[in-house]
């Protein structure tokens, strides 16, 4: 049972004190590819980074509060420095709070586990975005070598002690099961981030027997959404032999019970508002103004990975298509799009950086007038601040993604919007778009729908474009990345086989999800 929030929403202090309560004496262990905390070599030094991440919002309140263990894989080219001879370090750096425990990979093992089959084989398959997925048995068994290294560390790190393992994401499919044959004590459970495709389209990877085994080692298993469950618990019922519940979402096998739930993640609601109504932002703005010109008048933005399951190609046809079918924005629309280079190592996304580029160039070639061109791609990474002020300076906001776990992007631009301004143009195979239903949905594929969402976008009077961003907001306030770990860490109590955990969140006052999924 989902317990309610002290006050009007979960924050992080309320979350805090709920773990620093019932969580007291729990070895919590978090397993991760990405790092919280990155060393690196700078000027003659060493500086410690974190990178822009809401796995690091989300994970890092649980951590402090229960002074755990984060597990991930050392790739800064610093982070064999800065740790022990067990290769810990402690974080925060400046107020250590918690221990990040460093996993070394070969190159090799990195390449294939993380490049080829997290990223060649199972990103693909599980977004449906029409991208072949590409199956190496050497990847499969770097994929087996990283996640038994991982394993390893975990149980040493348990030390044989009872303890909650949280396993962050694709790359560890297999951990689940390989900890809970080593340490049945262990309560494990398991986000995967990304969507879970339909049965049909799942039996084409190579190893599934092996891969759903692996997932069903955990206790608790979480999607975005309730539909990501159901693809789940299909693909199970078919691919290996085991007890589907699909009323209550959970699998029996081997006498093994995996509860199986969705969990919408999200943001930092209350510190994204502040820190976009703060000084910072504001000087941003500024500098954004002078940088992009008064050669437009209208600015629209899309803000992503240069990734192929984004839908950045049609979305830039999308404008194409506006300046085509209404002519009065030649001259006045600028849609800035950053796409900012990510997998570079493998082909499909250099090949995409490239069409990018070429794209731009012909619409930019088509419409041009003096000065003025309709697009303009940067591949800056931004820190958050810069974002939150083109948020704020833009009339709208395009997430196109052909098919999208969730998409933070969404989130953040209507938590940017304090002035209940601007309009969100969303996938409606975004995880997002399940509750952002006030944003102009629209379908990814359909290049005309988009045009025309465009239209819509920028003739919307003031009044329905207020009350659009204000249920936008009010979704994303109450949704907040806090009651997504609060209603992650309250099932665990449930399913968990952690002694000495309280009764305390059972006795509570409880209260569904605010949104049903
Ligand atoms: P991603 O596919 O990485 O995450 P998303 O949820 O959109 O996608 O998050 C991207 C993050 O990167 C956002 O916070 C965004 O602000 C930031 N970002 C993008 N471009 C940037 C730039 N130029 N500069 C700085 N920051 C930039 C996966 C899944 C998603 C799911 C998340 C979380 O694919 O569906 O929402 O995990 O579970």
């Amino acid at each position: 049972m989902i317990p309610s929030p002290p006050s009007a929403v979960w924050t992080r202090l309320a979350l805090h004190k709920l773990l620093r309560r019932e969580f007291r004496g729990v070895r919590v262990i978090v397993v991760s590819n990405r790092e919280p905390y990155i060393h690196r070599r700078s000027g003659g030094g060493v500086e410690c980074i974190q990178p822009a991440s809401g796995l690091t919002t989300a994970l890092d309140p649980i951590l402090r509060a229960t002074g755990g263990v984060w597990i991930a894989h050392g790739s800064g080219d610093a982070d064999r420095l800065a740790v022990d001879s067990r290769a810990h370090v402690a974080v925060p750096p400046g107020a250590p709070s918690y221990t990040l425990r460093r996993v070394w990979l070969d190159k090799e093992t990195e390449e294939r586990y993380y490049c080829g089959l997290a990223n060649e084989g199972l990103w693909p398959l599980c977004h449906t975005a029409f991208h072949r997925p590409t199956f190496r048995l050497a990847d499969w068994e770097s994929y087996r070598q990283a996640n038994r290294i991982f394993a390893d560390a975990v149980l040493e790190e348990a030390g044989g002690d009872p303890a909650l393992v949280f396993i962050q994401d694709y790359h560890f499919g297999l951990l689940p099961r390989l900890l809970k044959e080593r340490d049945p004590r262990l309560t494990v459970a398991q986000f995967w981030h990304i969507p879970w495709p339909n049965r049909e389209t799942f039996r084409v990877f190579p190893w599934k027997e092996e891969l759903l085994d692996g997932l069903l080692g955990n206790d608790l298993l979480g999607f975005h959404l309730r539909y990501h469950c159901s693809n789940f618990l299909e693909t199970v019922d078919r691919g290996v032999e085991a007890m589907v519940d699909s009323e209550h979402h959970e699998v029996w096998r081997g006498g093994k019970l995996t509860r199986v739930r969705p969990f919408p993640i999200s943001i930092d609601f209350e510190g994204h508002v502040q820190e976009a109504c703060g000084p910072a932002v504001k000087r941003h703005v500024e500098t954004w103004r002078r940088e992009l010109g008064n050669g437009h008048r209208f600015l629209g933005i899309g803000i992503d990975r240069a990734d192929y399951t984004k839908g950045i190609p049609d979305r830039l046809r999308a404008v194409d298509r506006l300046l085509e079918i209404c002519p009065e924005y030649r001259g006045q629309l600028l849609f800035l799009q950053f796409a900012v280079p990510s997998r570079t190592r493998i082909e499909d996304y250099q090949q995409l950086n490239r069409e990018l580029a070429q794209l731009a160039e012909e619409i930019n070639t088509r419409w041009a007038r003096g000065e003025w061109r309709p697009i303009r791609i940067c591949r800056r990474h931004l820190p958050q601040a810069e974002l939150m002020a083109l948020h704020r300076l833009s009339d709208f906001c395009m997430v196109t993604s052909l098919h999208d776990g969730m998409n933070l992007v969404a989130k953040e631009y209507a938590a940017s919007r304090t002035d209940e301004d601007g309009v969100l143009v969303l996938s409606r195979f975004a995880g997002a778009a399940r509750q952002l239903t006030s944003a102009l949905l629209v379908n990814p594929f359909s290049v005309d729908e988009m045009g025309e969402a465009l239209r819509c976008a920028l003739t919307m009077p003031r009044e329905e474009r207020r009350c659009r961003m204000r249920a936008l907001r009010s979704a994303v306030r109450e949704n907040n990345i806090y009651t997504w770990a609060v209603n992650v860490m309250s099932t665990l109590l449930e399913v968990g086989q952690i002694p000495n955990l309280s009764a305390g969140l059972a006795a509570q006052e409880v209260a569904p999800a605010a949104v049903n999924f």
